[in-house]
């Protein structure tokens, strides 16, 4: 039986596709994939050890931090910063960026790394499935001084790589370094990601519709036209409605089986909840990737110029037909 092949041999047979690659971005998905194996083993032990529940702070949005939010984040950030691969890391979790060429005056590397280290935190204490997102980008400031603000503030376009690791039933990391979107499942006895879904598109046809429908009452007309239009008896419909209020599994489930994640703009997040940073821009980029499609309702996400870390924007992912008639619904009824 022929083996299949593991995620660190993929990402090292991959390293040609980067022109004069020095390795530097190998590296670096290597160090996140062992972070992503430990934060795994924490993530698996919820409930059996002390990390459930809330640590009775807040983080950089006032939001409630969970433990288990807290430890992912010092587990990704501590990992980067110990391999010295990156220049600067932007968290989710952390208020300002933070400058690993600033610390070691010999630091020469051209990434930064941006995360949204524990996505979906609300989920953990109820065992259902959780997600780290990360995007990587070339620094714009010369290599070897401080990392500067506008290393972070690029639009999507610019992103080298971008993934997400799922802790679900059996846990992936899924990435893209814009030459299509592969995955890899975690064999937990041996500790290996195996590449498991090669060449990831989402199918022809989007039938499930991903949204917080308990704020129906604040979403723009465009988006209740587009509900009702799913529910309605025509054709292939109503489609199916699925929401885990975890955007990596949202968004994994309507990959690999077609339909779209809404996040629009509520009375509570009047500019959309998600941020553009550490979750719209990965995951317009493997959506795209995987054939199809992310938008703020008027936009390309990917074209956004950020102005600043935690921006929020609305944003709608998933099968390009159905982001198309999302941003018809729009420009029509708001
Ligand atoms: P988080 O980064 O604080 O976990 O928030 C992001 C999450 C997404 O994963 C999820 O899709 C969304 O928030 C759920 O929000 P809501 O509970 O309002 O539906
Ligand atoms: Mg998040």
């Amino acid at each position: 039986m022929e083996q299949p092949k593991t995620l660190g041999e993929f990402v090292i047979e991959k390293q040609h596709e980067f022109p004069y690659s020095t390795g530097e971005l190998s590296s670096l998905l290597n160090s996140i994939r062992l972070a992503a194996k430990i934060v795994n083993h924490y993530v698996n032990k919820a409930g059996l050890v002390d990390i459930l529940g809330s640590t009775g702070t807040n983080n950089a949005h006032a939001e409630e931090q969970q433990k288990l939010d807290v430890l992912a984040n010092k587990l990704f950030i501590n990992s980067l910063i110990n391999r010295e691969i990156a220049c600067g890391i932007a968290s989710e979790e952390e208020e300002d960026f933070i400058s690993i060429s600033g610390m070691k005056k010999d630091n020469q590397n051209k990434y930064v790394v941006l995360i949204d280290p524990l996505d979906g935190s609300s989920n953990i204490d109820v065992n259902v499935s959780v997600g780290t997102i990360f995007s990587i980008y070339r620094r714009i400031s010369p290599v070897g001084t401080p990392v500067t603000l506008e290393d972070f503030l690029q639009p999507g376009i610019n992103q080298v790589a971008a993934g997400y690791i799922i802790y679900g039933t059996s846990t992936m990391l899924v990435y893209t370094t814009g030459h299509g979107v592969n995955g890899f499942t975690l064999n937990p006895a041996i500790g290996t990601f195996y590449l498991s879904h090669p060449n990831m598109k989402f199918p022809d046809k989007g039938k499930i519709y991903s949204i917080n429908e308990g704020n129906y009452v604040h979403f723009p007309l465009g988006v209740k036209k587009f509900i009702k239009y799913c529910q309605e008896e025509e054709d292939d419909r109503p489609y199916t409605s699925r929401y885990i209020g975890s955007l990596v599994s949202d968004f994994h489930r309507n990959l690999i089986k077609g339909g779209v994640y809404l996040y629009p703009q509520t009375a509570k997040h009047p500019n959309g909840k998600l941020r553009l940073l550490y979750e719209c821009n990965p995951m317009a980029f493997l959506a795209e990737q995987a054939g199809g499609k992310a938008s703020d309702g008027k936009r390309r996400i990917l074209e956004i110029k950020p102005q600043k870390l935690h921006q929020r924007v609305p944003f709608y992912v998933g099968n390009k037909e159905m982001v198309n008639l999302i941003e018809q619904m729009i420009q029509i009824y708001d």
